[in-house]
């Protein structure tokens, strides 16, 4: 087998020009203050905002100055990112490790759009699928679509995990403002039997219909929770052809579908050029689409695709994606920061920080180049986040005080999507106000002025200079969610590229799956076979073992 090989040749990142230019004028800038940089140019906050697609952009508050922003953009354009966004869109094997095209960008390419891969225009196949996928979610919520006994279908369970689930939850709790209300919508994931005891526990088997979500439909998790869901279904139903009407795969192994007992005809397919964390606006998405229907996933398809063109034509330097995942790598490189805080002040957005650590991290947690060479620098940072205002009564007091440096993404809304009373504006005075004092602090002589007594007043002292991009749109829509995801989903590429690493494979989850298929059999009682890991594995298993015999 041949050995794959980057699609260009980049020097190392501590070779190239634009690297060393910024690891000296990152030692000036970290001995300088935000309040100073604000007090020297009155137009910083314009300078350093972008507007494009309904997002106002505003990374004023970051430990930036022109000069740095222009060596950052010289570092894009040193490490190719130019070359590697086309080769994306042109269907390369960006992916090289697993020697796959990269192409989420065509899941939301109008119809007529020419993408390929491996010599096919990939677009028609995806919106045939859309196609019937709309036909089927239609059917469904006009409860065309009837159950075994001739009930209309009310709960929908998605049954997935990873790339498979994180993407269908964060979309219908963002969307839940435009999903179908006397419809029900739960997720399975955990092979804790728990996940899927709660998530049926009062739903009627005549009235569920299952999606099983598995690209590959191995995943043992996915498949445990399968099995599990067709015997709930059976018991109540009775009878084997009840599954026809009952469950749905979302697979790219019609084979295993088959094996499983699902008839085809139920499944909607799609690629192996697409991405487990990359695949929510696949047929991975079809919970999303019966919950807000057709239209609104269109336009939320429409919105990703905004950005994606954004990404693939606007120049750098007022290029959203670029300029956030260089912002990423500035810090992570010369700041120390080992952390992203994303702080959505819209509770919709719920889960987006836990669909984005997934994103994030299984993407660029990664330790060699794409040459398969360590790397001497830093990659992905760790990804996390709450909403606010909640998270301001628990963690940000270690963000404002502690002692590490944490950027933050900071990002609201005009309108709420259910406006009462003032809330919203108490919600955004919190977001402004946060910001803010990150920035600027308060200094000892501010405490003092206060008439704090002087033991407290190093208590009470906010250093400041820290951090954050603020995000602000119009309203929560379906459009304004595809956007706001492909927004990070390209940072997290240019990330990727300056790192030269594949950010779109992930054999860091391999070891563990393979560990736990062997201990399956050791913790079954009776057989007890002899145990041959390390002594503390062996002590938790034969513990586990005596607890379970006890039992
Ligand atoms: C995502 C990963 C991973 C994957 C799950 C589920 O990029 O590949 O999270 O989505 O392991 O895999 P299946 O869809 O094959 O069940």
């Amino acid at each position: 087998m041949t050995t794959p090989q980057p699609i260009q040749t980049i020097a190392p990142l501590r070779e190239r020009k634009a690297w060393t230019a910024l690891e000296e004028h990152a030692a000036k800038l970290r001995g300088i203050h935000l309040r100073q940089l604000f007090a020297d140019d009155p137009e910083r906050a314009t300078r350093f905002t972008l507007e494009a697609l309904g997002l106002y952009f505003d990374y004023s508050k970051n430990r930036i100055d022109g000069e740095a922003i222009a060596l950052l953009l010289e570092l894009a354009a040193q490490s190719g990112l130019r070359h590697h966004i086309d080769a994306m869109f042109e269907g390369k094997k960006i992916n090289v490790t697993e020697k796959r095209s990269v192409l989420h960008v065509a899941l939301r390419a109008p119809k007529g759009e020419k993408i390929f891969s491996d010599g096919v225009d990939v677009v028609p196949e995806v919106h045939a699928v859309l196609d019937k996928m709309a036909d089927c979610a239609d059917r469904i919520r006009s409860g065309d679509w009837k159950g075994h006994t001739g009930k209309r279908i009310r709960n929908i369970v998605s049954v997935g995990i990873g790339g498979s689930d994180l993407g269908p939850v964060m979309a219908y709790e963002a969307l839940k403002y435009y999903s179908q209300r006397d419809m029900t919508f739960r997720f399975v994931s955990n092979v804790d039997g728990a996940d899927f005891v709660e998530a049926t526990r009062d739903l009627n088997a005549e009235e569920t219909l299952f999606i099983i979500c598995s690209k590959t439909f191995t995943t043992l998790e996915t498949m445990t929770n399968a099995h599990t869901a067709r015997e709930w279904a059976l018991k109540t139903l009775g009878d084997e052809k009840a599954i026809a009407r009952h469950f749905i795969a979302v697979s790219t192994n019609a084979a295993k579908v088959a094996e499983f007992g699902i008839d085809t005809a139920n499944m909607f397919g799609f690629w192996d050029w697409v991405g487990g964390r990359y695949s929510m606006d696949s047929a991975i998405g079809l919970s999303t689409m019966i919950a807000v229907g057709p239209d609104h996933f269109r336009e939320m398809l429409s919105g990703f695709h905004a950005m994606d063109e954004h990404f693939r034509a606007t120049p750098f330097e007022s290029n959203l994606p670029v300029i956030m995942g260089l912002l990423v790598v500035w810090y992570n490189a010369f700041f120390d920061a080992q952390t992203v805080a994303v702080l959505p002040y819209e509770q919709y957005l719920k889960r987006f920080p836990a669909y984005l650590q997934q994103l994030t991290m299984e993407s660029n947690g990664k330790h060699v180049t794409l040459d398969g060479v360590e790397v001497d620098y830093q990659t992905g940072p760790i990804y996390w986040g709450e909403p606010g205002t909640n998270g301001q009564h628990s963690f940000y007091q270690l963000i404002h005080q502690g002692t590490k440096f944490i950027p933050c993404d900071f990002i609201g809304f005009v309108h709420a999507l259910d406006p009462i009373g003032n809330h919203q504006d108490l919600l955004m005075a919190n977001v402004f106000a946060q910001a803010e004092a990150l920035a600027f602090g308060k200094t000892p002589e501010e405490v003092r002025a206060g008439g704090t007594p002087e033991w407290l007043v190093r208590h009470k002292t906010f250093e400041g200079n820290r951090p954050s991009n603020a995000i602000l749109a119009d309203r929560l829509t379906p459009e304004l969610l595809g956007k706001l995801i492909a927004l990070y989903e390209h940072s997290v590429f240019t990330q990727g590229v300056i790192w030269q690493i594949d950010s779109f494979d992930q054999w860091g989850v391999e070891l563990g799956k393979v560990l736990a298929e062997r201990i399956i059999p050791e913790l079954a009682l009776g057989s007890e076979p002899a145990l041959k890991h390390d002594t503390s594995t062996n002590a938790l298993i034969e513990r586990y073992r005596r607890g379970k015999g006890a039992v």
